[in-house]
């Protein structure tokens, strides 16, 4: 008899286990942890995930954008709008374990224990797997979500090219997972996510629980500079046009406007390729991206164009031409406060302390807020860290996020 059985709450040895199952799916040659989108470790990801959902009975569906979805229905409640819990399985490179599959397997946790305790929701529940949520192999990040919520056309979706060339589209069918039902195919009643924090707020303050309450925009750019390759030991800097010179100053011209906003815009440049990149010539080509961020609409407004009028001004002064390309552009959002007062009152029911907070990074639920109420659970991140093999969160605080997930998915789904 498992644990949920008596205490009708998650049964977190099999969450954890879990956890760490899928944690060493999908692992590279050198044993890190990456699975991006639509690739083959991505499938052993989504394959495991599919047979856990399959082995407590929920009915799996696949829609043309390749998002899982794991659905629990009964005669009775089944014309209902579900409550659905979601996030991602995909990854970024050399990843940890939790990013994405924390939500994902606790939806799964919350939804089979409940299942398991006898459970009579009056509406449909279901658990959701999103498509390329990270965007690190393909633009747009959320992809997946994007879609779902009519934020993108299906065929404009698949026929993203990917860093390495590749087609979406082609590649989620060469895995299997190029679906058929049509995305938003369930409108949810409610959408919920819980996810590590990610950043340090949590675990600074030692709060358990993070109620959500709002989500950063985020503006994501390719930058490209073309500058003049020239013979490294021959040319005076006055001769130079020097591309790498001028990524260099963007960079710090980014750190600059950070520090003028006080640390509420973050700035990024988290990959950078030099032409033809040998190490006795000047770059003629710097092609970088900018991932920019700010939980104010008109402050990340203000951050691209002052971005934009630096460009001008540094194409003049260095000599060389610079172009820039949005790859992706998210308005922040504000969560639900309902749910959101339901989580803090169903966390302090069960003795959590809970803070309310802004996300720093993008979620799937930053897609479904266009769809449905839709609100974020957080738990803190040992130290802030994420993005990073080192990303680690107490089993206490993962089991007290599952246990307040199932409880909110309970309340909404009252039966
Ligand atoms: O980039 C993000 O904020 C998220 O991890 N995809
Ligand atoms: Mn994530
Ligand atoms: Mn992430």
């Amino acid at each position: 008899m498992t644990d949920n059985h008596r205490k009708n709450t998650i049964d977190s040895q099999r969450l954890l286990g879990r956890l760490e199952a899928l944690g060493r799916t999908g692992l590279d040659r050198e044993g890190k942890l990456t699975r991006l989108a639509a690739s083959d470790a991505d499938k052993a990801g989504r394959d495991l995930v599919v047979s856990w959902m399959k082995a407590c009975d929920l009915a799996v569906e696949i829609d043309r954008i390749g998002n899982i979805f794991g659905i629990w229905q009964e005669a009775d409640n089944r014309n209902e709008a579900p409550v659905m819990i979601g996030s991602h399985l995909d990854t970024v490179i050399d990843a940890g374990i939790l990013d994405g599959s924390y939500g994902v397997l606790s939806g799964l946790e919350a939804i089979q224990s409940l299942k398991e305790a006898g459970f009579k929701p009056a509406r449909p529940l279901a658990v959701a797997a999103f498509t390329n949520e990270e965007g690190v192999r393909y633009h747009p990040d959320m992809i997946g979500s994007l879609v779902y919520a009519g934020g993108l056309e299906v065929a404009e979706a698949l026929a993203a090219v990917g860093t390495d060339g590749t087609l979406l589209g082609e590649e989620l069918d060469r895995i299997g997972y190029l679906g058929t039902r049509e995305p938003g195919f369930l409108r949810p009643h409610a959408y919920l996510e819980i996810h590590v924090e990610q950043g340090p707020v949590l675990d600074r303050s030692g709060i358990p629980i993070g109620a959500v309450e709002n989500l950063q925009g985020i503006s994501w750019q390719r930058i490209t500079i073309e500058g003049e390759a020239n013979h490294a030991g021959t040319t005076p800097a006055q001769m130079r046009h020097d591309a790498g010179l001028s990524a260099a100053r963007v960079i710090t011209f980014l750190r600059d406007r950070v520090d003028l906003s006080g640390g509420k815009t973050v700035a990024t440049v988290g990959t950078m390729a030099f032409k033809p990149n040998a190490i006795n010539v000047i770059p003629a080509t710097a092609t970088f991206t900018v991932d920019l961020r700010n939980p104010v609409e008109a402050l990340l407004k203000g951050e691209e164009e002052a971005i934009a009028g630096y460009l001008k001004e540094l194409a003049a002064s260095d000599g060389v031409a610079i172009r820039s390309e949005q790859l992706v552009r998210f308005n922040p959002v504000t969560f639900d406060d309902t749910i959101v007062r339901l989580i803090e009152r169903v966390a302090g029911e069960a003795g959590f302390e809970s803070k309310r907070m802004t996300s720093g990074a993008g979620h799937d639920a930053q897609m479904m807020t266009r769809l449905c109420p839709t609100a974020m659970i957080f738990v803190p991140s040992i130290g802030g860290i994420s993005h990073n093999p080192g990303e680690k969160t107490r089993e206490g605080d993962l089991i007290a996020g599952a246990r307040v997930l199932l409880e909110v998915v309970k309340q909404l789904s009252g039966s």
